[in-house]
């Protein structure tokens, strides 16, 4: 089993070079879930994406057992300072994930982690058992924080039902297992302490935060409610991965609002190991390779020290 833990000195080490080499990285900027679909970036740039592809590592938007449909439209509003979201996790389902999306996705030139999400114990031990087998796969991310589904176990706010979850998934693959967390909680951190003593192999945070917007003094969104990201939450972000980063000894990753590399640095000073870029990649595609190049030049040499 690939490990991500943590070394013991890490936190001691110093502030600016991670002794952590999650999955064979050498490089710390990778994306968040759902916000790059590199199937339809292939299409688009062809091969020139896989010589200049834009993360270290690629994770996949979240699978769910049986094919959705996603939320009604319209799915999207936007902020003064960001977007909110009502995608609803519109995907092919498990089997056309194998199928169709998985031959395509292992032809990126980075590791890949994929994304899955279910309404029970059995959906999710499911997915992470045959999505774990394939050799294509390095990581195994739980989303246990989408706003937007008003069924389904609320795993992600209650320690002791990611506890649960993780009791119920962890024998289910040797892949790593990391806990997507919410920010729609009374204490991130809690369920991240939770997450680490029943098994999981990282966290990665912030997914979004719940809001609304009101067209004539109806929900603009057809789910009613959405998913705030971007800028508007960098602020909160940065908060959480510091409080999550303390209290745990687990390889963090860490996104909110992320739009260039000082973004990116404070979130890795704040404690992530990782940083990904999410919302920005809207605005810009090439955001991730910007991103992890103003890195470079604020933090010259390697960036993981081989361990
Ligand atoms: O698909 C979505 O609506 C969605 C998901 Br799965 C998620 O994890 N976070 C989000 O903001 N939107």
């Amino acid at each position: 089993m690939t490990s991500l833990r943590r070394s013991p000195s890490a936190r001691a080490g110093s502030p600016l070079i991670s002794d952590l080499n999650l999955l064979g990285l050498s490089e710390p900027v990778i994306n968040a879930s759902g916000t790059f679909d590199a199937i339809a970036a292939r299409r688009a740039f062809g091969n020139a994406l896989l010589e200049r592809f834009p993360f270290a590592a690629y994770v996949t938007k979240t699978v769910t057992i049986a094919p959705r449909q996603g939320n009604p439209p319209p799915r999207l509003y936007e902020l003064p300072a960001g977007l909110m979201n009502s995608i609803g996790l519109p995907n092919k389902g498990l089997e056309g994930f194998l199928a169709e999306d998985l031959p395509k996705l292992a032809e990126l030139p980075v590791p890949l982690i994929v994304n899955v999400m279910g309404n029970t114990h059995d959906d999710v031990s499911r997915l992470v058992e045959s999505v774990g087998e394939r050799d294509e796969v390095s990581a195994l991310e739980l989303n246990v924080s989408c706003p937007n589904v008003k069924t389904g176990l609320t795993f992600g706010a209650d320690p002791r039902e990611v506890a649960g979850l993780l009791d119920a998934v962890r024998a289910r693959t040797g892949k790593p297992l990391i806990v997507k967390l919410t920010p729609n909680c009374a204490s991130p951190a809690d369920v991240a302490a939770a997450a680490e003593q029943h098994g999981a192999d990282a966290v990665s945070l912030i997914n979004t935060l719940r809001g609304m917007a009101l067209h004539r003094g109806e929900p603009w969104l057809g789910g009613g409610t959405g998913g705030v990201s971007g800028p508007a939450v960098r602020a909160i972000a940065l908060a959480q991965v510091a409080e999550v980063s303390a209290r745990v000894n687990l390889p963090v990753i860490g996104m909110g609002g992320v739009q260039c590399g000082r973004h990116a640095d404070d979130l890795l000073r704040a404690g992530a190991d990782l940083v990904a870029v999410g919302t920005e990649s809207f605005r810009d595609p090439l955001a991730g390779e910007r991103v992890r190049e103003e890195l470079r030049a604020l933090r010259p040499g390697r960036f993981f020290v081989p361990g």
